[in-house]
């Protein structure tokens, strides 16, 4: 039996390797020449920059960024340029690895890999249930990969938990857009950033985190007001016309008093508020304790400068509000966007040229994981929770509604608190790195430790977490592989091989493929033959929701129209090629009553404040331009190592510095109640008296960070917890 299984598997193998669409470990795809140039949407973040691959004798050369894409407009940022570079590094994942019984890490033929994997947990799903093994997924793999390994886990291997790093960074911003507009939908396009008179940027460091978009800020002709609401003088900060540097975690309080002076001030679009709100008196009521005072107490702000961002805001004929991780990252994320989205509602400043309440999103495809990877939300933005949710899925794919689970995930927080529980025993990490970005991560990494069978999928066999696993699949990268991506204005993008990928990786696609034959339900997924296959069965997916992409043929279309943003239905009149358009222009929103909600709630204190032995908040984030997140890629440059610090840094103000008798360079401890971590210092004015920063991209950030989470949006809280510095004696 077994040796049958292994011929058919054999021949399985062979055949996904020869299948159209780039799952081959050949070279280039023969429908590009080989001295050709192919236009790849960038798989960093998620700006979405197109950028131009030039091939000479069938191998990638070198890279430009395309002129002719209506986001980047010929430029690119330090990552996109190095895209290529990061490619070939030694420490590529090259062949499955599989732990021994000494503990060691050996080479194993897919076959071995395969079988592993589905005995290991299958034998967990028949002694403890099958929710008993789970996954954990990313918004940087494209949106083809993540809707069959959603569809795989969930419908054909009898998974219920599975969720993504999306919930590390856009889960606010969903349930914010959800209550309040009644689908996850970012309304804008970028050339708001070009139309506006006043922008207002809350807890978004551009400069660093998207440099692309600020390269559209600087576009803009009308001499805005860029205001940067930021407790840190941000690259950003540095830049504004306005720079209010809040006390972390007191934007709500903030929001809520600029709400009070507009009622107070008659500064309302009655009319606009009338014809499309709900709870307009409601919120009026909520937010009339916070008086310029109580406000100003909040935040640590003079009331002149709240009282000089109302004015700005009042007098701007075109108001666009951006908000990233400063907000999402909060124990009060969703109600804080929320206090963003209302100010927008409530001065009428959406839906119109240089307007709206602008969730910008993180990674390259993060908005095609809110949408389509069947985590929290069902295939398409639906509901697991709704029979006909269900009913309409199981139909588009053929399968009996009953596979459909009828409850939703477990959020990430929970399926680690899973394992802690003994609820879950097995775990399949795909394209993320949780053991150095999840929370508290001593904590995780504990738990990780726990598990019956960890697999990691990944590009690189080096990881942190890879290293901890049982089972290593080597993936295919961005560049040696098909498929798309959606951007943070909704713009669909693809990607093309152009490069082989390294011994034996795979394409994602095709080892969801690999495994649902080995697991027995391969036949569930035949339609899925290729990534520009699923492409198709996508579409139909969306038919009828916000996000319609009916309307797009195929990827020669995306190509020629240099991205489509949804929604794009059947029967529309198609946009025209390089089109930038926005959402909420009828002001109907998709609530049943078509009226967007104006919600609140009272503001908490910090969970974790600074006390007599931690007196100090620490901040984390984005450190350069030149990093991206834990770091597998980037540290691969040569060129982008020369552009930031190899030793992990703590930004420290003058004044605590000198208090502690530090100076720049020093070593020095920070502490935190987790534990304890050493450091080089850099005295700077960009941190206020009594806070710190340490950049995410270093492994031992998140040993100090705090595991309180949003109670809607499940979020991790990274942005403030309690610590002591020290010198290092
Ligand atoms: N170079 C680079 N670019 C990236 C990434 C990367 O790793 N490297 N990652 C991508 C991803 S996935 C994401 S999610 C985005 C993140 O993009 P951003 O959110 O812009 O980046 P962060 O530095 O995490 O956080 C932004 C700012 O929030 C501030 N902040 C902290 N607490 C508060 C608060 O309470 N209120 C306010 N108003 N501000 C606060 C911090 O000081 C920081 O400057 O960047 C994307 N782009
Ligand atoms: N303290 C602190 N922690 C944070 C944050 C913070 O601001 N502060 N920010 C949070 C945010 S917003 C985010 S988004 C997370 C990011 O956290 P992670 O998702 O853990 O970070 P990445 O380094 O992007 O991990 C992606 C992994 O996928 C691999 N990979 C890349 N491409 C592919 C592919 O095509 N296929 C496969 N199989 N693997 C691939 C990479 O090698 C890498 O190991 O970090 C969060 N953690
Ligand atoms: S701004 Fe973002 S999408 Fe553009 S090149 Fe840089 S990393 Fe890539
Ligand atoms: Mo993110």
């Amino acid at each position: 039996m077994t040796a049958l299984l292994r011929q058919r598997d054999g021949h399985l193998t062979r055949d996904l390797l020869r299948a159209p669409g780039g799952f081959g470990l050949g070279q280039v795809p023969a429908r590009l020449k080989p001295d050709a140039t192919a236009d790849l949407v960038c798989g960093y973040c998620s700006t979405g920059c197109s950028l131009t691959v030039h091939l000479k004798d069938g191998k990638p050369v070198s890279l430009t960024p395309a002129h002719d894409y209506p986001v980047n407009r010929g430029v690119a940022c330090p990552k996109g340029w190095e895209a290529l570079a990061v490619l070939e590094a030694p420490d590529r994942a090259k062949t499955p690895l599989r732990r021994d019984a000494s503990g060691v890490r050996r080479p194993v033929s897919w076959d071995a890999a395969l079988r592993t994997m589905v005995e290991r947990f299958k034998a967990i799903q028949t002694q403890h249930g099958p929710e008993a093994v789970a996954f954990l997924s990313t918004g940087q793999m494209p949106t083809e990969e993540m809707a069959l390994l959603g569809a795989l886990a969930k419908f054909g291997m009898g998974m219920v938990h599975g969720d993504g790093n999306t919930r590390q960074c856009m889960a606010t911003s969903v349930v914010a857009y959800k209550q309040a507009f009644g689908f996850d939908a970012p309304p804008y396009t970028y050339r708001d950033f070009e139309q506006s008179d006043v922008i207002v940027l809350v807890g978004a460091n551009l400069c660093l985190a998207h440099p692309i978009m600020w390269e559209r800020v600087l576009r803009n002709p009308h001499r805005p007001d860029i205001v940067v609401i930021d407790p840190r003088v941000t690259e950003t900060a540095m830049q504004a016309t306005q720079h209010l540097p809040l006390r972390p975690k007191s934007d709500q309080a903030l929001f809520y008093g600029l709400a009070r002076l507009f009622v107070e001030r008659g500064w309302i679009d009655r009319g606009y508020v009338e014809a499309h709100t709900r709870g307009f008196e409601e919120l009026a009521a909520a937010v009339a304790p916070f008086t310029i005072h109580r406000t100003s107490a909040e935040t640590g702000l003079p009331p002149a400068d709240i009282e000089r961002l109302a004015a700005t805001i009042h007098a701007g004929r075109r108001v666009s509000f951006w908000w990233t991780m400063g907000v999402n990252q909060s124990y009060q994320g969703v109600r804080t966007a929320q206090s963003i989205i209302n100010l927008a509602l409530m001065t009428g400043n959406i839906g119109r040229p240089g307007t709206g309440a602008n969730s910008i999103t993180g990674q390259c495809n993060a908005m095609g994981s809110r949408l389509f990877s069947n985590t929290t939300n069902l295939l398409g933005g639906r509901d697991f929770e709704n029979a006909d949710h269900r009913a309409t899925v199981a139909r588009t794919l053929g399968l009996d509604p009953d596979l459909i689970p009828r409850r939703n995930s477990w959020a990430y927080n929970r399926i680690i608190e899973g394992i802690l529980r003994e609820q879950i025993k097995g775990l399949w990490v795909v394209a993320t790195n949780t053991a150095h970005s999840w929370i508290n991560q001593g904590q995780a990494r504990d738990i990780l430790g726990r598990l019956d069978c960890l697999v990691v999928q990944d590009m690189y066999a080096s990881t942190e977490t890879a290293q901890m696993a049982d089972l290593v699949l080597p993936a295919a990268a961005w560049g040696e592989k098909d498929g798309t991506f959606i951007n943070s204005e909704r713009r669909i993008g693809t990607i093309r091989k152009v490069a082989r990928p390294p011994g034996q990786a795979l394409p994602d696609f095709a080892i969801f493929k690999l495994v649902a034959e080995y697991w027995g339900c391969g036949s569930m997924f035949r339609a899925w033959e290729s990534p520009a296959a699923a492409f198709q069965i996508l579409k139909r997916l969306s038919a009828g929701q916000p996000c319609d992409i009916t309307g797009i043929a195929g990827y020669d279309m995306l190509e020629e129209h240099g991205g489509i943003q949804w929604p794009c239905a059947d029967g529309d009149a198609p946009p025209a090629a390089h089109s930038e358009r926005r959402l909420f222009e009828d002001g109907r929103y998709w609530h049943a009553d078509g009226r967007a909600r104006l919600l609140f709630e009272t503001p908490r204190p910090l969970p974790e404040p600074p006390t007599d032995r931690f007196p100090l908040i620490l901040l984390t984030g984005r450190g350069s331009a030149a990093q991206w997140h834990t770091q597998t890629r980037t540290s691969k440059s040569a060129v982008l190592r020369k552009l930031y610090p190899a030793r992990i840094y703590v930004e420290v103000n003058p004044a605590d510095a000198r208090e502690r008798g530090i100076g720049t360079n020093d070593s020095v401890h920070v502490e935190s109640r987790r534990g304890r971590i050493a450091v080089t210092a850099f005295v700077t004015r960009s941190v206020q008296p009594g806070h710190l920063f340490i950049p995410m991209h270093y492994a031992d950030t998140n040993r100090l960070t705090d595991a309180v989470f949003d109670p809607y949006s499940k979020q991790p809280s990274y942005k403030a917890c309690a610590v002591q510095l020290h010198p290092a004696i």
